[in-house]
């Protein structure tokens, strides 16, 4: 679980107001959404620009011939649609192998390791331009190839390692995620397969279109895209039930993505193009893909029907990554403003998956639908005898940190009412056994829709809680509507942490309170010694387009002492689900940084070769779990520090109070 480091966090969400400007917006937003801002006017592609055609990324370019492979590509200008037909279409520049249209990504470079490589670069813009990436793929270090206006450039070298690599262009001078709008699709994928690989595996590029205008006011327009395409424009994966999956992942953005796959673990088996040993190789369900890094993600779906894999920062997969809304002229904003404010007032029929042009509600951005195709014979498992757990969602009006609403949980225990306006913050702990089925019974008590996702189960798809998709076949759920339930009835297989969360709206639910924790286990967990963090959002941002400030620990900003004995062994299982931030955790006294041991994450028991004692410090992204056990070598004041991954950011502490557990009384013998 060594993480490589959070890089710098520049834009987009991470942009944060000035602490001080905070009260005075926590006293004046009490509504439930804040007024959208301004929408900018985009930058329209010249009458000239080729109309750029969408990569998949499953058929590699170029000519080869006796181990040569030959590429020439133009870099050009052009239109592109990253959304739907009828959605706004922008200015790029964009690869085009040289006789083809543009393409975003740009060709794919896919090749048998050995294979030569000549690839040639025409510059077709009116822009000096810097090639990087060249070499990667190759023993050699990388290098990048400076081109000029007009000119064309050749690079020869072999493809000698193997691996899953970018290449990518962009203005003189800039980083990779410092490219902004006409630069940031210049970016390809490079594969060198083993001799005898399989190559029918799919590769993701994610890249971003970003549009900035006033850092003050923090107006933007970006789109967040997978293979050219952002939901519910991306590709559409039909897998077959137990037939081994491959994903190849490359992330040109300049923020990190913690990516989670519904319903199936994955394991890494590569990282930046180098190969994770079998033995290090760890289930995950959702990790962080840092910036400018690839991973190759191997599972195999048991499960038939609909799932997701998707970024799990809520901001990536909202509406307000969308370039749809933003205006071409201030006639055509004003009317689609007047537009999405009417829909948003509409009370029903909320399309969250699938996406409707009268929702009021749709996932956007980084999500790939995927549909498992039932193997013969398949047979969901029994629900005979299961227990019934009821959960219920309410509102607390003006409970948060800053006055907002809290959304959230509580459980229905017997016959007496919920009283109105209570809730848990976090939700309640579901306690589960594992191998036997558990019927929770939702109710939404909220004036909105809503819906709840067992993060990490790996359970059916029609309980998953994702609203218009989970299910199969025409058995498709739809979401929960207010003063309705849905039976969510499933058996959990595995012992371990999980978080549970709203998957509808969830930059507005899920950040105001609607997540909780999940521990299954074979038995009734012993408290004194197994104690629970789960870390999550304390209410939605001050404003439009940037990362709300407030978190809260186990429910508080000053949350309540753990307690623990000397030389005893606890278990901390560890909840990160603020859905706008990764968050740093550090256990340590006043002059030193504990150890303690790994032993899960996600949910999954680690093996034993990564199941070792470590410093005590982890970063985890939304929607991670891990499981420690700390044995505390001295009494006295211990800290669990935790922070969101920029420095400037907020710090809650959780105290640990550890005692030295009182001796049992000798037997003394005295006098009668
Ligand atoms: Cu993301």
């Amino acid at each position: 679980m060594d993480r490589r480091s959070i890089g710098h966090l520049s834009r987009g969400v991470w942009l944060l107001l000035p602490l001080a400007s905070l009260a005075a917006f926590a006293v004046v937003l009490q509504a439930p959404l804040y007024e959208p801002l301004p929408r900018l006017p985009l930058p329209k592609p010249a009458a000239s620009a080729r109309a750029v055609t969408i990569n998949t990324n499953r058929t590699p370019s170029g000519v080869q011939r006796d181990r040569v492979l030959t590429l020439a590509m133009d870099v050009i200008s052009a239109r592109w649609k990253p959304e739907g037909d009828n959605d706004p279409e922008v200015p790029i520049l964009a690869f085009a192998e040289s006789g083809k249209a543009p393409s975003n990504p740009g060709p794919l470079i896919r090749v048998r390791v050995g294979t030569a490589l000549a690839i040639t670069i025409t510059n077709r813009s009116d822009s000096v331009l810097v090639m990087h990436g060249v070499r990667a793929g190759s023993d050699a270090p990388r290098d990048t190839m400076e081109i000029a206006v007009g000119a064309t450039r050749t690079v020869r070298y072999t493809l000698n390692k193997t691996g899953t690599y970018a290449y990518w262009a962009g203005f003189k001078g800039l980083s990779q995620g410092d490219r902004s709008w006409l630069d940031s699709q210049l970016n390809g994928v490079i594969v060198v397969d083993e001799p005898n690989a399989r190559t029918d595996d799919h590769i993701f590029l994610i890249s971003e279109w970003f549009l900035g205008y006033d850092d003050r006011r923090q107006v933007f327009e970006d789109v967040l895209v997978m293979n050219g395409k952002a939901f519910p424009h991306t590709q559409r994966l039909t897998l077959q039930q137990n037939d081994s999956v491959r994903f190849r992942v490359v992330n040109v953005t300049s923020i990190p993505h913690p990516m989670h796959l519904h319903g199936f673990y994955y394991r890494i088996e590569e990282v930046d193009g180098v190969r994770v040993p079998p033995s290090k190789q760890l289930l995950s369900n959702t990790d962080l893909l840092l910036e400018g890094s690839s991973e190759v993600l191997s599972f195999v779906p048991t499960t038939p029907g609909n799932w997701l894999f998707h970024c799990h920062f809520a901001f990536h997969v909202n509406e307000e990554t969308s370039l749809t809304g933003s205006p071409r002229d201030s006639a055509e904003m004003n009317a689609q403003i007047a537009a999405q404010r009417a829909a948003r007032s509409m009370p029903a029929g909320m399309a969250h998956a699938a996406g409707d042009a009268m929702s009021t509600h749709t996932m956007r951005g980084l999500v790939v639908l995927l549909q498992v195709t039932p193997a013969a014979g398949y047979a969901a498992p029994s629900m005979a005898n299961a227990r019934t757990i009821h959960l219920n969602v309410q509102r607390d009006p003006h409970s948060l940190p800053g006055g907002r609403d809290a959304f959230g949980f509580i459980e229905q225990k017997g016959d007496s009412a919920v009283k109105p306006n209570a809730i848990s913050l976090p939700g309640p702990v579901l306690e589960l056994v594992r191998g036997k089925p558990v019927r929770i019974v939702v109710s939404n008590h909220l004036e909105q829709p809503t819906s709840v996702h067992w993060h990490g189960l790996e359970i059916e798809s029609f309980p998953d809680g994702v609203p218009n998709w989970s299910g199969m076949g025409s058995k498709v759920y739809t979401q929960i509507a207010p003063r309705d339930s849905f039976v969510a009835e499933f058996v959990p297989p595995r012992a371990g942490t999980f978080p549970y969360h709203s998957h509808f709206n969830d930059r507005e639910q899920m950040i105001s309170g609607m997540y909780g924790a999940i521990i299954v286990t074979d038995h009734p967990r012993d408290t004194t010694h197994d104690h629970v963090v789960v870390v999550g959002g304390g209410g939605p941002p001050v404003e439009h387009k940037s990362a709300s400030l407030y978190a809260l620990v186990n429910g508080s900003q000053s949350p309540k002492a753990l307690h623990m004995f000397v030389g005893e062994t606890h278990r901390l299982r560890i909840v990160s689900i603020h859905p706008d931030w990764p968050l740093r955790f550090t256990l340590r006294n006043d002059s030193t940084v504990a150890h303690w041991r790994a032993v899960a994450k996600d949910g999954a028991d680690l093996p034993r070769t990564l199941a070792t004692m470590r410093l005590a410090r982890v970063v985890m992204g939304p929607g991670e779990t891990s499981d420690f056990e700390f044995t505390p070598p001295a009494a006295g004041r211990w800290q669990l520090h935790v922070s969101n991954s920029e420095s400037s950011g907020w710090q809650i502490v959780l105290p640990i109070k550890v005692e030295a557990r009182p001796k049992a009384k000798a037997a003394v013998s005295r006098p009668r």
